[in-house]
């Protein structure tokens, strides 16, 4: 085992003693490991060294975190809910001071290659949480898991709309379309990387929607559309289902932060209702899935009605095509800087996400009227 990361387990205030340290599923931002503790009435945990080129400020992460999963803990106890450590995250504080969530360690192994080119060497940050027992991840979505998700993560919003607390935004502009674009004009001024020439025509067509997307941010500013504490990473391998298929929760809590409801809604669908993956080169295959889309508009809605306003709910069609809108634009501003933020497995594979995420917004365009007129009859 190594000792490097046994001290920091250590560190932390957990029970039993740790037996096993090995790397753990697949993300491309954190590195992950499980922990495994030698007593069987003792917990097992996940340690996770947080990507601070992602996330510069750990302390207002960590807060955030701290936040959401108490206040969403005091619901569930207030319902009388059971098994409520397997239906809310819980991150287990350092020994030395019970308020901290979190350690600096140096010289600590690199896990898995990290999502901006890894973060191995200096000093970086590391947190524990409990591990959730006999749960399962999925990779792939059906009508079932979809609107099982829709309801989670409206449920997941609803529970925090009266967080008592400020939250701060982890990703500044994560998700501001009118910051997304204005980051793409400024890249294709300085062209790094002497692509913008080839890409022209697709420069030409995106910017032809900028206006009709931007709508939000606008809306935003004429005081008609709130904010509110969103997920902003809505994919269906974000939660935990128990044996019997039912959501036990929402995970992945690092993107949590105040935005507009189409964060959640739409980048879920984004991902679920493509009928091929994100960066599939064959764009015959790639297209707007309504039956996915009804089925996670189904279970949003049933949760979500309570607090969204007309307007939201009237805008959901352009919230499912602002996702494909917003990553075609910031997949094209990576290509163009020159593929430093997503790790691409060959030359073009930018490119081809961009085109894939091109097409299925043209896709889910053409689906509005019938996306609205679905939303109307719910
Ligand atoms: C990143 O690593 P992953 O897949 O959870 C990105 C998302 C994009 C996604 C596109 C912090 O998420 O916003 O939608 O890639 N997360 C961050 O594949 O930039
Ligand atoms: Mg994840």
């Amino acid at each position: 085992m190594n000792n490097k990361l046994l001290t920091i387990v250590d560190q932390f205030a957990i029970r039993g003693t740790v037996a096993e340290i090995k790397p753990l599923g697949e993300g491309l931002i954190n590195d992950t490991l499980l922990v495994k503790t030698a007593e069987a009435d003792a917990p097992n945990y996940v340690l996770q060294r947080v990507n601070t080129n992602v996330f510069p400020d750990v302390d207002m992460l960590m807060n955030n975190i701290r936040a959401v999963t108490s206040h969403i803990r005091q619901k569930l106890e207030a319902r009388g809910e059971d098994d409520i450590d397997r239906k809310v995250l819980t991150f287990v504080p350092l020994k030395s001071d019970p308020t901290k969530l979190y350690t600096w360690a140096s010289d600590t192994p690199e896990v898995s290659p990290s999502l901006t080119g890894g973060v191995g060497g200096g000093s970086s940050p590391w947190r524990l949480m409990v591990f959730i027992n006999d749960a399962i991840t999925k990779q792939a979505v059906n009508p079932e898991s979809s609107e099982a998700a829709g309801e989670a993560f409206g449920e997941f919003q609803a529970m925090l709309a009266d967080i008592p607390v400020e939250l701060g935004e982890t990703i500044k502009d994560f998700h501001n379309m009118e910051f997304r674009i204005q980051q793409l004009k400024d890249v294709i001024a300085k062209d790094p990387a002497g692509r913008v020439a080839s890409v022209q025509p697709i420069i030409d067509e995106l910017f032809s929607y900028a206006d009709e997307m931007t709508l939000a941010e606008r809306l935003g500013r004429e005081g008609k559309l709130p904010k509110r504490i969103c997920h902003c990473d809505t994919k269906v391998n974000n939660m935990m289902f128990d044996k019997n298929d039912k959501v036990l929760c929402v995970i992945d809590l690092d993107t949590v932060m105040p935005n507009f409801i189409f964060s959640d809604y739409g980048d879920f669908l984004r991902t679920a209702a493509n009928f091929t993956a994100e960066d599939d080169p064959d764009l015959s295959k790639v297209g707007f899935n309504m039956e996915i889309f009804k089925a996670f508009t189904r279970g949003y809605l049933r949760s979500a009605s309570a607090f969204l306003t007309p307007l939201e709910k009237e805008l959901l069609p352009y919230a499912a095509t602002l996702f494909p809108y917003m990553q075609a634009v910031r997949f094209l501003w990576d290509y163009i800087s020159g593929d430093k933020y997503w790790k691409c497995k060959y030359p073009e594979h930018n490119l081809d996400r961009v085109k894939n995420q091109l097409a299925l917004f043209k896709s889910a365009y053409a689906l509005k009227p019938e996306m609205a007129a679905f939303i109307a009859e719910q």
